[in-house]
């Protein structure tokens, strides 16, 4: 049996045509924003890959099936939906099954990209080791799937409520390149520097897509995470942004937050503390990093 993938008219015309293309996750859009500034960045976020010369493939699992692409009709409805399933790596196929409708995270897009022949993918930040993880197991499912997956993630890193260290060494372990765009530190996404260095560093789209390919050649599997900091103009210190995230990490343990909760749950009570600062930087960080990817994207096909 092979997969019934429903691409979008968009998306079957730039496969026909060969076009580059640049897969974006949902749970951004359903769980990380919130309406109508959720639809409005994706609307956004598909321009500005369109206005760089590739072509925006939105993905969600909707009533069962898995879309790679979605038309603007099926953006909205998404957006403005309650009660939408995330989707990592062990959910997907289950919603399939049932018929469900879900967003995919950064690991499920990594999948459904990989399953549909693309190479690229946009996002915000990805998910890593949380906070405290010594004691709740707390692991994004996303750092195996870069070590499993072939697709080249962009981010501003990973989100800064995360511990970096560890999601750094983690990455080191699974064999995944981290490589900052344009810099020598690896960014923490509202602000441009997490105060760490990069394991790598490429200033240049063709080298990203380059290494990519060479990795296929090699026959070593996974994906590779491009660290993209913030524009300056965008970011937010992290002196201003950092004891923000010190309450809210409090709030969740007070309020009992656990597992697929934990991030959603940070993401906008930081939106709320910061009187909508954070979903600013958060927006603005986002289209930078389609803006990349429709880069690296191209090159890829060149
Ligand atoms: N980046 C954002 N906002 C988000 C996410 C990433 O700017 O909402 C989502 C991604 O889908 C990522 C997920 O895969 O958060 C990580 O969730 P968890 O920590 O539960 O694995
Ligand atoms: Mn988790």
């Amino acid at each position: 049996m092979t997969i019934d993938l429903h691409f979008s008219p968009e998306v079957s015309d730039a496969r026909a045509r060969g076009l580059p293309i640049v897969a974006l996750e949902s749970t951004i859009i359903t769980h990380g924003m919130p309406w109508p500034q959720n639809v409005e960045t994706a609307r956004d976020v598909e321009t500005v890959i369109r206005g760089n010369g590739a072509v925006p493939a939105t993905i969600a699992v909707l009533d069962g099936r898995l879309h790679i692409g979605l038309t603007d009709g099926e953006l909205d409805a998404l957006g403005q939906a309650k009660d939408v399933a995330k989707l990592s790596r062990a959910d997907l196929a289950a919603c399939m099954a049932t018929g469900g409708t879900g967003a995919t995270t950064v690991a499920a897009t990594m999948i459904a990209a990989h399953l549909a022949g693309i190479h690229v993918f946009a996002t915000g930040g990805i998910g890593g080791v949380h906070r405290g993880a010594d004691t709740s197991f707390d692991i994004s499912a996303d750092l195996q799937e870069l070590a499993k997956t072939p697709v080249t993630v962009v981010g501003a890193g990973a989100k800064a409520i995360l511990d970096l260290p560890k999601t750094l060494e983690v990455l080191e372990t699974l064999g995944v390149p981290v490589i900052a765009y344009g810099q020598a530190d690896f960014p923490a996404f509202w602000s441009r520097s997490s105060g760490l260095p990069a394991p790598l560093s490429m200033d240049n789209p063709a080298d990203i897509a380059k290494a990519m390919v060479l990795r296929g050649e090699m026959g070593l599997e996974g994906g590779q995470l491009v660290a993209n900091p913030i524009p300056e103009a965008d970011e937010i210190p992290s002196s201003m942004i950092n004891p923000v995230i010190e309450e809210a990490l409090a709030a969740a343990t007070a309020d009992g937050i656990a597992a697929k909760s934990v991030t959603p749950y940070l993401l906008d009570r930081i939106y709320h503390a910061t009187d909508g600062a954070s979903l600013v930087a958060n927006i603005a960080l986002v289209k930078n990093n389609a803006r990349l990817a429709a880069r690296i994207a191209s090159e890829f096909s060149a």
